[in-house]
């Protein structure tokens, strides 16, 4: 399968997170994307289409602080990696606030999810793979494309970071694929986490439909968002479809909810699906707990390609690096029909 990444990805090296109250390495790291080169040897860089699909999703106030955040960080006489720890939950006014710590609280939502020196770059290029895959679908009339996307993009809102995300990959390659007309377009979301910023971005529109499958938020991060009650608002109400399960779940579950999910979508008229896949469903996930195996993935694959639409992947999670590049492979067989 046609595959993008570019090695400036790989200068997003947050040192450390803050997990269960105490510092650990960072999970999400270089090591992942490496993992997954090695398996899926024939990427190759993006070309760059520049910011103005990137400000069809996240707004041009957020951007400009992503880009800046680590100089603004520098010039506070800070070093190693920024991180905000005062969230305006409350009221969360448009305030032109100069100092960094209120600005990187302004723009995210949880404490884990540092700003580096490298993280301008790599979620730019990330984001741009997403556009490139989505580009040789079109120019190609290629039905698959895999997009390495790391930093991963689903935690993102449109003005937010969090979840290790800064950037939503998913939704920025959705919705230049309504520009291109190329609709309607469903994203389904298959990491261990819920995709709240993807939810999010599309929750009032009629035009994406977005499901995701997910660890119960009652037990498992991000907590807030993911509930099954979430199923959009205004014009967008029917339009998000939240299919949560317990710890613990393995093929049988997933492979349930998958059923519901791929029916839901194919009862609403999706005529390009975006996936965002998280390997963080495995079973020797450090940080999460579902009970997938490797050959599960193929499974699920093949019961995504059975649907008869485009597919265009999307990488989001998947923290047991030895296992990752494996597991993604397996899905991308079970999605070419190996
Ligand atoms: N270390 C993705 O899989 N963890 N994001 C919270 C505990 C956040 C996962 C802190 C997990 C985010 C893309
Ligand atoms: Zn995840």
């Amino acid at each position: 399968m046609k595959g993008f990444f570019d090695p400036r990805q790989l200068g997003h090296a947050p040192a450390r997170e803050l997990h269960n109250g105490d510092w650990v390495a960072y999970a999400e790291s270089p090591d992942r994307a490496l993992a997954i080169q090695r398996a899926a040897p024939d990427l190759e860089p993006p070309r760059d289409f520049g910011m103005a699909p990137l400000l069809a999703v996240h707004s041009q106030g957020y951007l400009d602080f992503l880009a800046g955040a680590h100089d603004a960080w520098l010039a506070a006489g800070r070093s190693g990696d920024a991180i905000g720890y005062a969230f305006p939950i409350v009221r969360r006014r448009p305030l032109a606030l100069d100092r960094i710590d209120a600005a990187l609280g302004a723009y995210s939502y949880d404490a884990g999810t540092p700003v580096a020196a490298g993280t301008w770059d790599g979620a730019y290029w990330s984001a741009q793979c997403a556009l490139a895959a989505l580009d040789w679908m079109v120019t190609s009339g290629d039905t698959r494309a895999f997009a390495l996307c790391r930093p991963p993009g689903h935690h993102a809102g449109a003005d937010y970071m969090g979840g290790y995300c800064y950037l939503n990959n998913a939704a920025i390659a959705a919705r230049e694929a309504q520009r291109r007309g190329l609709g309607p377009v469903a994203v389904l979301d298959i990491d261990y986490h819920h995709g709240n910023g993807t939810q999010d971005i599309f929750y009032r529109d009629p035009d994406v439909f977005f499901c995701s499958i997910h660890a119960d938020p009652r037990s498992d991060y991000p907590f807030y968002w993911g509930h099954a009650d979430e199923t959009g608002e205004d014009a967008g109400t029917g339009t998000t479809l939240n299919l949560p399960l317990p710890r613990g779940s393995g093929l049988a579950g997933f492979a349930a909810a998958l059923d519901t999910g791929l029916a839901a979508i194919a009862g609403w008229g999706a005529r390009l699906l975006v996936v965002s896949f998280g390997a963080d469903t495995f079973e020797g996930d450090p940080i999460s707990h579902f009970k997938l195996r490797q050959a599960d993935y193929t499974q699920l694959g093949a019961t995504i390609a059975v649907l008869g639409l485009p597919v265009l992947v999307i990488m989001e999670g998947g923290y047991a690096v030895d296992a990752l590049g494996d597991n993604v492979a397996a899905f991308l067989d079970g999605l070419d029909g190996a």
